[in-house]
């Protein structure tokens, strides 16, 4: 009998093991565009775009490879507009009563498959070095589940810069050769772009009609959407950025938005680079000669290490993870993030960037946008919705550990041994923001005073009680408690006035 073949827009791979556990000869390939997936938050239209390009694209692939392929577009006329419709439409139409699928990366879905009245076969997301069990296993017994002891665990299994039963150049992380501020000049010119063919073109207009009121430039629009297009774009990287993405990996320049990273993210989410395959050829430019060893270590444990990491976790941890919210967090999520105009150079920077490109580095989203959403007090759950809303890469299994636990600290440190919370003084000292500011980061009180000065203080003393016997803290807070009290209660004052401006929706 006919088994339906699952393949969801984050699943585009020619390895995936719902493809290599069906039956080309007898079982349908199931895609759909749907509303509900292009609808569970306000995606980016770019996201929906790549994703929706991606997915027709390697339709067609799979047809030419001789699947039977059974593709819904978002605007068919017989959609049932969502997974479980789709797959019961699909089911009577075939005569099919199984499903074979790969995991999906989202708890929501996973759900919304077991509930479907067929009989449903989930199947190993092995596109990860880590299955669940391992993880598991990794984390039983342990009192803390710091990334780094299981980033070793990675390069050992994978066999990436070992160097027999050690670790190339004798460490396992050179991160402290990684935290140059911005350059003078940067050569490197980002991602490579590609013009929009006739199957970009068609979903770039079926996009503008129905998701062109979301937040985010649509245009111009230059994603790799096959997996030769992003193969070569990682050649692109490999050969003009990698060789500086270490040293320069926390830096942020107004004019240099990729600066030296990958934007590999969206592509090896959705399926269209292999992650393993990846962290080899960024192994074999570093045995070139072409890419430093901090370079090349500091990129591979982004991607066999935190992003293995970060899977895991969201998995251990079960599905109220994202309603997290250890601090007790309950701002608005302010206008700012969604475009409104403000005077913090480092946020508008930030987010226009976002709303044009769909992406932003790890720090800009780390120590700018997540900085000011912790330092501020807003509801982790909007800042996860955001997050997961507005960038390409952004799928709940990464982006909600990255959102809730690394920078929200909303998990009460799960992932983060202490919050990952700076003044103006950090950001001034990896960018090129501050020096165009209208506020002054020098400045620590008055209405110059950079924000984030003020509510860096102010999140401390709202949670001395928490995180004044952190180790990494106590420092800080010998510093609050040396200060002169007069002080102390201006910059409380202070910081106060900002945040009830941003309440009320005043310029700030
Ligand atoms: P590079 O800096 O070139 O790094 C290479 C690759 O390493 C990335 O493509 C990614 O696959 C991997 N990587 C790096 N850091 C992480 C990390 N912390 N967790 C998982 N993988 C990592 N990454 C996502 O893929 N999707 C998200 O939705 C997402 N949301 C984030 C939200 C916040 C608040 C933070 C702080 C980080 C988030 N990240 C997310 C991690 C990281 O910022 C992005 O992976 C990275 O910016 C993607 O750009 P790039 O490909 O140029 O990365
Ligand atoms: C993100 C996304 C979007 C916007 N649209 C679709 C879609 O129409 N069809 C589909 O199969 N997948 C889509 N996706 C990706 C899914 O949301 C993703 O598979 C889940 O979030 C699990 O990671
Ligand atoms: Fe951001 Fe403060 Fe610098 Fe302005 S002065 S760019 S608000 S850190």
């Amino acid at each position: 009998m006919v088994k339906l073949v699952l393949v969801l827009g984050d699943q585009l791979s020619d390895t995936l093991s719902a493809l290599s556990a069906a039956d080309q000869a007898r079982d349908v390939v199931v895609m759909s565009e749907v509303a509900t997936e292009a609808g569970y938050v306000p995606h980016h239209p770019k996201k929906i775009a790549f994703i929706f390009a991606a997915m027709r694209k390697f339709a067609a692939r799979l047809k030419a490879g001789g699947w039977r392929v059974a593709y819904t577009r978002l605007d068919d006329p017989d959609t049932a507009g969502s997974m479980p419709g789709e797959l019961l439409r699909r089911a009577a139409e075939f005569s099919a009563n199984e499903v074979i699928a790969t995991e999906p990366g989202e708890w929501r879905l996973i759900d919304a498959l077991g509930e479907v009245p067929l009989t449903v076969t989930l199947l190993e997301d092995d596109r990860f070095i880590a299955s669940h069990r391992e993880f598991e296993g990794w984390a039983e017994g342990r009192k803390s589940l710091r990334m780094e002891y299981f980033y070793r665990e990675m390069r050992r299994k994978t066999g990436l810069l070992m160097d027999g039963n050690q670790p190339e150049g004798g460490q396992w992380n050179f991160d402290h050769d990684n935290r140059k501020p911005a350059p003078d000049s940067v050569t490197f010119e980002g991602p490579m772009r590609f013009e929009p063919d006739d199957v970009v073109r068609d979903v770039l207009a079926l996009v503008e009609e129905r998701f062109g009121d979301n937040f985010g430039d649509l245009h111009p629009f230059t994603l790799a959407t096959d997996a030769e297009q992003a193969q070569a774009h990682l050649q692109h990287w490999l050969d003009g950025g990698a060789p500086s993405f270490g040293d320069f990996q926390d830096a942020m320049l107004h004019d240099h938005r990729f600066l030296f990273h990958a934007f590999v993210g969206a592509y090896i989410n959705s399926g269209l680079l292999d992650p393993v395959a990846v962290c080899w050829a960024v192994e074999a430019a570093f045995r070139a000669g072409h890419v430093p060893l901090n370079a090349a270590e500091g990129f591979i444990r982004q991607v066999i290490g935190w992003r293995e990491y970060v899977r895991g976790i969201y998995f251990l941890e079960g599905r109220d993870y994202t309603d997290r919210n250890i601090l007790g967090h309950e701002r608005k999520l302010p206008d700012v993030f969604w475009g409104g105009k403000t005077w913090m150079n480092c946020m508008s920077h930030a987010v226009a960037q976002t709303k044009e490109e769909g992406y932003a580095h790890h720090i800009q989203r780390l120590m700018v946008t997540g900085n000011f959403a912790l330092l501020a007090g807003i509801d982790p759950a909007e800042v996860h919705e955001w997050y997961l809303a507005v960038y390409i890469d952004a799928f709940e299994w990464v982006e909600a550990p990255n959102v809730i636990g690394m920078s929200q600290f909303a998990d009460g440190g799960i992932i983060a041994s202490k919050p990952y919370v700076s003044s103006g003084n950090y950001i001034h000292k990896m960018s090129d923001y501050c020096g165009t500011c209208s506020y002054k980061v020098k400045e620590k009180t008055g209405p110059d005073a950079c924000p984030f000065n003020l509510l860096y203080w102010d999140f401390l003393v709202r949670h001395r009680d928490r995180f004044s016997n952190n180790p990494r803290m106590g420092q800080m807070y010998r510093v609050w408690d040396k200060m002169d009290t007069q002080r102390q209660s201006t910059v409380l004052h202070d910081a106060q006035t900002f945040l009830t401006k941003l309440d009320s929706g005043d310029l700030v």
